[in-house]
């Protein structure tokens, strides 16, 4: 592990212009007036103070939401007057990518490099892509079976109240809020309390793009009170939920016992990435890495079991501990570094704590295991082997730079081990042999099966869980059906009585 605190000169601190709530389209303090700190992952020092929202600004946020919605331009505009707002939205996301960006790695410790090239060009493109459906939703023609006619109409759901995380806080924020614009609702975004200010900031892009006020409210604050908020909220119509399994949990309680608002839920992982003996041991070393390792393995998606085939174990052990000596981990705003610091302490806490487990329950240690770097919340890429199926390392999503190596011998084995998990989010394959590719990707139950690559995602690729990973997707046309309700209207086809 190379670290990297010497040079300053890579740095450039984005000012903070935006730490308040932002409801019906201006910026506002909290009504209890409280503000919370939010913190860099690097120092662990404060970067700013933030409004702290709670239910009666929930309660406020939705009035407007609610407004606009039932009396509001937004889900009266033609489809392609939409669209033109949203595509200027997305050309000013393109303008402020340097800041953006630069909000996402102080708040969150992503590296700024990929955040400049990959998460808020997505964005952007999040926008544009569902800004093209905006004037393409429509229904059909039924063929009723009896001497009526019948079509449907899609219309958008209403009031959407949108929690997401702290690992990718652009990307999660456009996930949501663009296929629910286009569709033409208006919504509540909670952010996580770790990253709020690219939300705000987005708040404020948004506005100059011409959305009209209370289209999107952003309300920064805490789970258990203002996400809570949301979901148990009378006049909010569907919960676009990304989060831990445990909240999860909560969320759908909340809209049960509430208004029955529909739900939907991006939830945890502990995805298997399995590589056959007859894969290239280089590839696969790479793909096992940057499957645990990207975006310091903060992923739902984290390829963190990985399963390798008897014959190629020892080549690939021997791989991965020469490639995690190279991986550098240090200040996310360095472009030679590959890995930033973990989010919060809390997460840095619980990571070290999953690390000392695998040792104890006798695990062996191949690379990393420990923090690193003078301050902030750095830890080394670990690598464990020998590693089985019922330690706490292999079942228990760690949300952090930690591989589970184990091995196997046939392909009915690992199918069996690989889906002997409550989590169903993701699964790679590493072979050239397309029968196995075949069988083992129609065998896993997850929601993304990657072939030879990991991570292969993009706007236009459906993306959800299976079993405790939750269910309904994020990205692709599936999300847009999501943010729209189908009616079917009726009539008698020759003036019959019904
Ligand atoms: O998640 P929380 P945390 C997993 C990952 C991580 C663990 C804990 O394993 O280590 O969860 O992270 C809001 N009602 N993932 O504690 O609490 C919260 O404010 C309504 C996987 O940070 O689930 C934030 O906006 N909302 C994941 C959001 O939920 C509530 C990404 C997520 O926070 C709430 C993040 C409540 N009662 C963590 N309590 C993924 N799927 O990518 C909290 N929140």
């Amino acid at each position: 592990v190379q670290t990297n605190g010497s040079s300053d000169s890579f740095i450039r601190i984005p000012e903070i212009k935006f730490t308040k709530l932002f409801i019906n389209g201006e910026f506002v303090d909290s009504i209890s007036g409280k503000t919370f700190e939010t913190i860099d992952p690097r120092t662990g020092e404060v970067i700013a103070r933030v409004a702290e929202g709670d239910n009666e600004d929930i309660d406020l946020a939705v009035k407007a939401a609610r407004h606009a919605f039932d009396h509001g331009p937004w889900p009266r505009l033609s489809g392609s007057e939409r669209r033109r707002i949203m595509m200027k939205f997305a050309d000013l996301i393109d303008e402020n990518t340097e800041e953006l960006a630069a909000l996402d790695t102080l708040d969150a410790g992503k590296l700024l490099g990929w955040g400049k090239t990959m998460d808020i060009p997505l964005s952007a493109e999040l926008l544009r892509y569902y800004a093209g459906a905006a004037d393409k939703i429509h229904g059909e023609t039924l063929k009723m079976s009896r001497e009526l006619q019948g079509y449907t109409l899609r219309e958008p759901v209403g009031v959407v109240g949108h929690i997401t995380p702290w690992n990718f806080p652009s990307n999660v924020f456009f996930m949501k809020v663009s296929p629910a614009l286009a569709a033409g609702c208006t919504m509540v975004v909670k952010p996580a309390e770790q990253t709020p200010l690219s939300a705000l900031y987005n708040a404020y892009l948004a506005k100059q793009a011409g959305i009209p006020d209370g289209v999107i409210n952003v309300v920064t604050g805490f789970g258990p009170t203002a996400g809570a908020a949301i979901c148990s909220h009378m006049d909010i119509d569907q919960v676009s939920f990304t989060g831990s399994t445990e909240v999860g949990r909560l969320v759908m309680q909340a809209a049960a016992t509430s208004n029955l608002k529909a739900v939907s839920l991006e939830l945890g992982g502990k995805s298997p990435l399995i590589i056959f003996d007859d894969a290239d041991v280089e590839t696969a070393a790479d793909l096992a890495l940057l499957g645990v390792l990207y975006n310091k393995g903060e992923v739902c998606a984290a390829g963190s079991r990985v399963f390798v085939q008897e014959g190629i174990y020892d080549e690939i052990v021997k791989k991965l501990a020469e490639k995690a000596k190279t991986w550098t981990v240090g200040d996310p705003f360095d472009p030679t570094i590959r890995q930033g610091p973990q989010v919060s302490k809390a997460q840095f806490e619980k990571i070290l704590a999953y690390i000392e487990h695998g040792k104890i329950e006798g695990a062996t240690l191949l690379t990393g295991g420990k923090s690193c770097c003078e301050k902030g919340y750095y830890i080394e890429p670990t690598v464990f082997t020998n590693v089985t199926d019922n330690m706490v390392i292999a079942r228990e999503e760690i949300f952090g730079p930690v591989m589970s190596l184990m091995k196997f011998k046939t392909v009915d084995e690992v199918i069996k081990r690989a889906n002997d998990t409550k989590y169903g989010l993701a699964a790679g394959i590493v072979t050239n042999n397309l029968n196995v590719a075949n069988t083992v990707s129609r065998s896993i139950r997850a929601g993304i099966i990657w072939i030879n690559c990991y991570f292969g995602l993009d706007k236009d690729c459906p993306f959800g869980g299976y079993k405790m990973s939750g269910f309904g997707r994020d990205l692709g046309m599936e999300a847009l059906d999501k943010y729209l309700h189908v009616k079917a209207v009726v009539t008698p086809l020759y003036n019959s009585p019904w």
